[in-house]
């Protein structure tokens, strides 16, 4: 097996002076710029005591410097654990008592919040979008590392957070294996070669944007115009000197939305991928017909990498996420037993294959209770295949909500209301949103007597919760429904609430 950091390195060697980065304004980073600052990162690394297998936690906004780093990272066969620049202070805290990392790199406007980490265990750096931070400092007078950790199939590579049912996030740890396996499948099957051009405007500290769209790039010698975050109209302007984009179906609602969206707009462009959430399939239909381009729509996980996609030649379905990646197995299982369900009945998907991941980071019965005896990883998602052979998610097992792409666990969310005054319970439930396909939506039962205003409860979560985590509603009720065994009725509240956002 070559890792990430095998093939990039030899596609680097290759090509040397192609732009790896294009972005409007500012000037292009080559491949071999790239590689030398990873290296020269590398060192910087081992000199701040990072040993193979160590906990690398990066909490930086958007930059080829953090691509370096991740980079660097895989060099010196440490653990990358990229954290959602979202997550406020109360969030870091957890991420990192659990993984206990060697380092923890912020931006450098966040130091100050996060100096009084730095000890014997834990070195904190900076690393700014403008390539300022003291790694780039300590990186400017670093030599670079010479051959890189040799990293077999089964190391540990990258640890993601992922929130848990429970309330607790879990950290999926994908080994080298992992993260190889999947650019492996997708640069065949989606046809992507060194003469693409792909508009990256995901975040960097998930699965989509760095283990599909950043790692296809890096591994085939292609460019990426690398933006800070996605604007529709930008993103069109671009299409006229890419070929590929990635993007979660928020990117694609807002594109139809986006004035001159038509056939001449993406006369460059080859395809345009959606995943991370579902795609509305009146979405898909509109965007064909104002681009003439049938969205290609793919399924994954964090745990996973990518699993299932529609095809490259053959017939996009709306609605549906295509046939399993080569190497990789689905199958729909009955979730009480177990046992393969025949084709065209609803269960429980269930994952195995070189894609899937080692386990939750110490959470060895978490990891047991998701995974079956014979090595079937089950998703959470509930789904059927259909006699077409396609896979379609038709919902969810795991009480999760996706919005614009980011995973929210309502429990995590309901226990911070519930810890405030004057809450007596509270759920949380995903509405349908236009923007954001489901919208947070909080249903809140005031203690007797007692009086909430709806503000006040945002601005009590707007410390301790990421933004995209706050409700963007906050709905107060007398009671909430309950069946005869006491358990909330989320779906009576989905029914009843169904339209407050459209
Ligand atoms: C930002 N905000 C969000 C949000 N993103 N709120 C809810 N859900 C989101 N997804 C907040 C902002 O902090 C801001 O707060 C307010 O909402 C308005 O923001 P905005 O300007 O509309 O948001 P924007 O910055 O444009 O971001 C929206 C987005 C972005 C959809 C472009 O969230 C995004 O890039 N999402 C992609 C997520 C992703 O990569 N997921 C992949 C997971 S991997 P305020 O306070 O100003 O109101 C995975 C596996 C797989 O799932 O299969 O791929
Ligand atoms: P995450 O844990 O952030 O990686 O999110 C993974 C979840 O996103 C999956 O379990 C699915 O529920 C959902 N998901 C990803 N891709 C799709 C898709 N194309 N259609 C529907 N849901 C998707």
């Amino acid at each position: 097996m070559q890792t990430i950091y095998d093939t990039f390195q030899s596609v680097a060697g290759l090509m040397e002076a192609k732009p790896l980065f294009r972005r409007p304004g500012q000037p292009d980073i080559s491949y071999a710029e790239t590689r030398d600052l990873a290296e020269r990162l590398a060192t910087v690394l081992a000199g701040l005591g990072v040993r193979p297998g160590d906990r690398v936690a990066v909490q930086v906004e958007k930059s080829p410097e953090a691509i370096a780093l991740y980079l660097a990272t895989l060099h010196a066969g440490a653990v990358f654990l990229p954290l959602n620049t979202a997550y406020t202070g109360a969030e870091i805290d957890y991420f990192l008592g659990d993984a206990a990392p060697r380092l923890f790199v912020c931006s450098p406007d966040m130091l100050a919040a996060h100096a009084h980490r730095a000890g014997d265990a834990l070195a904190v750096e900076t690393l700014g979008s403008a390539a300022d931070g003291s790694l780039m400092d300590r990186a400017a007078l670093a030599q670079p590392s010479d051959a890189p950790h040799p990293s077999g199939p089964q190391d540990r590579a990258a640890i993601l957070y992922t929130s848990g049912t429970t309330g607790r996030s879990k950290g999926a740890v994908l080994t080298h294996g992992n993260l190889a396996s999947n650019p492996d499948a997708l640069v065949e099957a989606w046809r992507f070669t060194a003469s693409d051009v792909l508009i990256h405007a995901l975040p960097i500290f998930h699965t989509h944007g760095l283990f599909v769209a950043a790692n296809m790039v890096l591994t085939t010698d292609a460019s990426m115009i690398f933006l800070s975050k996605f604007d529709g109209p930008q993103a069109l302007e671009l299409m006229r000197e890419a070929s590929v984009l990635m993007g979660v179906p928020t990117f694609y609602t807002r594109l139809l939305k986006t004035p001159g969206l038509d056939r001449d707009a993406v006369a460059r462009m080859r395809l345009f991928v959606s995943g991370s959430a579902p795609l509305l399939a009146e979405d898909h239909r509109a965007f064909e017909e104002a681009t003439g381009h049938a969205i290609l729509e793919r399924y994954g996980m964090t745990e996973t990498c990518m699993i299932a996609s529609n095809p490259y030649e053959g017939a996009r379905i709306p609605g549906a996420v295509g046939m399993a990646l080569p190497g990789i197995e689905i199958r729909i299982a009955c979730r009480e037993t177990g046992r393969a369900l025949p084709a065209g009945e609803i269960g429980l998907i269930e994952v195995r294959g070189p894609n899937v991941f080692e386990g939750y980071w110490n959470m060895p019965e978490k990891t047991a209770a998701e995974f079956r005896a014979d090595g079937f990883f089950i998703t959470g998602d509930l789904g059927m295949i259909g006699p077409d052979g396609y896979l379609r998610i038709v919902g969810r097992d795991k009480d999760l909500v996706i919005s614009g792409g980011y995973n929210v666990y309502p429990k995590e969310v309901e226990e911070a209301i519930d810890d405030l005054p004057g809450v007596l319970e509270s759920a949380v439930i995903g509405l349908p949103h236009a923007d954001l396909g489901e919208g947070v939506t909080a249903i809140i039962v005031p203690r007797a007597g007692g009086t909430l205003d709806p503000e006040g409860i945002a601005a009590a979560l707007s410390g301790r919760l990421a933004r995209y985590k706050q409700p963007r509603r906050v709905i107060l009720a007398d009671e909430l429904p309950r069946n005869v065994m006491g358990k909330v009725q989320k779906a009576e509240l989905r029914r009843a609430y169904a339209d407050i956002y459209n």
